[in-house]
């Protein structure tokens, strides 16, 4: 893999705190991954991404950083972490660190510093702003609820914290602070890391502090010189390295994913950006109970494909992370075993034979379900909860509550790994720190592992494709039949030849148009086509040898 090109590759995320315990404490540590670096060299993926592992009060569970240069000791060591980038590195596998360098957490030294202390040389590395006559400097919305900014206890400053309160938005108009942070990132480097993913970092550049008639984030979002400091910090740390760079961009526009990506602009290597995740927000708004829009779902996805393919940009493409409820259980269905099987391989086929870069989630390979917790109280994340106060503010019933946060809340994710039917399903030896999914007795990975017929085993074929067929990586993107309003079809072609995918996102037989050419050697199919039928939550890649001419709709 090292000589590979890195647009090739396919990167697993794994979220520390639920993969692997080795001690006993319930939590997830490092050494818990090298434990398990076979198993994912087994699946075959290139780079493992993981959530920060810095030293950290957890407050939003490592987000909020508190020394960049020392690993939090719930996770173990310096000296762990080396020996998983060694141990790794013997695999072929790579780490990619994550980077929160937009904020810092309210322990960091230099907010301590900082805080009540307008004379602190580390004033200016955070946002301090007098009040506006009695209230907060702007009416900015934090991310996690409630107003975007703090008052200190002993001036009548405030400070911006656009998510959690001890989440402090450093100000990188200092070059000072971009100095430190670049700083942070050539150590990571020559600690031997192989790639990076950039937290929120198209929140960095703030413009004006006015009120807004919205949340304020038309006044941060790709912000006025955002362009700017990323590729200062391009040119200042990777830039002329073989590292790999991910940015999570927030609420970001095609346009400028376009420029953070395009290769001579020197900025980054791919983006995330949230867009198609959001068809399950009714009126836009993420705490609501709500089915998807299915051909909201297309549109926004092949507008991307082709926006950011034709652009020469590039993109990083997933369905799941740390933040984002279970997929299976989300845009496929987890109503019966076999449905979540079947609908689990089909979004694995729709989303890796699209262009870009693919990332899959811990446990998203053996089709983990949201966990429908039935208690307020098994709940754990900071969003999570005062969603849940503010829907009891709003008038919302409890149960009600409950099923929205069941629906939408990051925990839906961030349960621990099922890795096989005996206690804890083997995530630990104590109490986790989270309840496990109940449904581990038939869903982990001993069991994938073992069953031919596994979503584990379409993961593993999907890698294995995009590792063998340039069409996967180079293809073009051909979006087709977009307003069918239960099969996703495109097609990719590369070199004269395509692939035709056809899937089905609904729970019952579709015919298939008439006019779709459907000749040729089947790729990877998780059902057949009978009768120019195909079943419910069916999917399959046809190659065809030669460019079919475009299918009338
Ligand atoms: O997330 C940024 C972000 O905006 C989200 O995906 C966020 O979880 C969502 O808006 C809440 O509704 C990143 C991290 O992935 C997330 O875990 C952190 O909490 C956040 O930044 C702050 O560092």
């Amino acid at each position: 893999m090292s000589q590979q090109d890195w647009r090739k590759s396919v990167v697993y995320q794994i979220y520390p705190k639920s993969f692997n315990d080795t001690t006993g404490n319930g939590q997830g540590d490092i050494n818990g991954i090298t434990d398990k670096l076979d198993y994912l060299a087994y699946l075959g993926v290139d780079y493992l991404w993981l959530t920060p592992v810095y030293q950290s009060p957890m407050n939003d569970n490592g987000y909020d950083i508190s020394d960049y240069y020392q690993v939090n000791k719930l996770f173990g060591s310096l000296d762990d972490l080396r020996t998983l980038i060694s141990e790794a590195h013997r695999r072929d596998l790579k780490i990619m660190m994550d980077i929160v360098i937009n904020h810092t957490s309210t322990e960091h030294q230099w907010f301590k510093d900082a805080y009540n202390n307008p004379e602190s040389p580390y004033r200016d590395f955070y946002i301090f702003k007098k009040s506006k006559g009695k209230g907060p400097p702007t009416n900015w919305q934090s991310k996690f609820g409630g107003n975007a900014w703090q008052q200190e206890t002993e001036t009548d400053d405030y400070y911006l914290h656009l998510f959690d309160v001890s989440q402090a938005d450093l100000n990188w108009d200092n070059p000072q602070v971009r100095k430190e942070l670049h700083r942070i990132v050539k150590y990571w480097i020559d600690f031997g890391v192989d790639g990076f993913r950039f937290d929120v970092i198209n929140l960095i550049s703030k413009g004006a502090f006015k009120d807004s008639e919205r949340t304020g984030k038309e006044f941060y979002t790709d912000g006025p010189h955002v362009h700017e400091y990323i590729h200062e910090l391009n040119r200042a740390t990777f830039g002329d390295t073989d590292l790999m760079t991910v940015g999570e961009m927030s609420s970001t526009t095609l346009d400028h994913c376009l420029k953070y990506t395009q290769p001579e602009r020197q900025e980054l290597h791919s983006v995330f950006n949230f867009h198609p995740l959001k068809v399950d927000y009714a009126g836009g708004d993420k705490w609501t109970n709500a089915s998807m829009d299915f051909l909201q779902l297309k549109e926004i996805l092949m507008d991307w494909q082709v926006g950011i393919y034709e652009g020469g940009g590039w993109n990083a493409i997933f369905w799941c992370n740390h933040d984002q409820p279970r997929i299976v259980s989300r845009f496929g269905n987890d109503a019966t075993e076999a449905l979540r099987v079947q609908s689990g391989k089909m979004l694995a086929i729709v989303l890796h034979m699209l262009q870009g870069t693919p990332y899959i989630y811990q446990g998203e390979e053996i089709g983990m379900t949201n966990p429908n917790f039935t208690s307020i109280d098994q709940y754990q994340d900071v969003e999570a909860i005062n969603a849940y106060k503010s829907l009891l503010e709003r008038g919302v019933s409890e149960a009600e509550a409950l099923i929205i946060l069941n629906q939408k809340s990051r925990d839906n994710s961030r349960t621990p790994m099922l890795w096989n039917d005996e206690r804890h399903a083997g995530f630990t030896e104590g109490e986790p720190w989270m309840d496990v999914n109940h449904n581990y007795r038939h869903i982990n990975f001993q069991q994938a592992m073992e069953d031919p017929n596994s979503i584990l085993q379409t993961y593993r074929k999907l890698i294995t494709l995009r590792h063998q067929y340039d069409i996967v990586t180079y293809g073009d993107i051909e979006p087709l039949y977009m307003t069918h309003p239960e099969l996703f079809i495109y097609r990719r072609n590369y070199e004269g030849k395509s692939w035709l995918v056809i899937a089905n996102f609904s729970e019952h037989s579709v015919p298939l148009p008439e006019s779709l050419n459907i000749e040729g050697a089947v790729v990877i199919a998780n059902s057949e086509l009978n009768q120019r039928t195909i079943e419910g939550y069916g999917a399959m890649v046809i190659a065809q040898e030669e460019k079919w001419e475009k299918e009338s709709e």
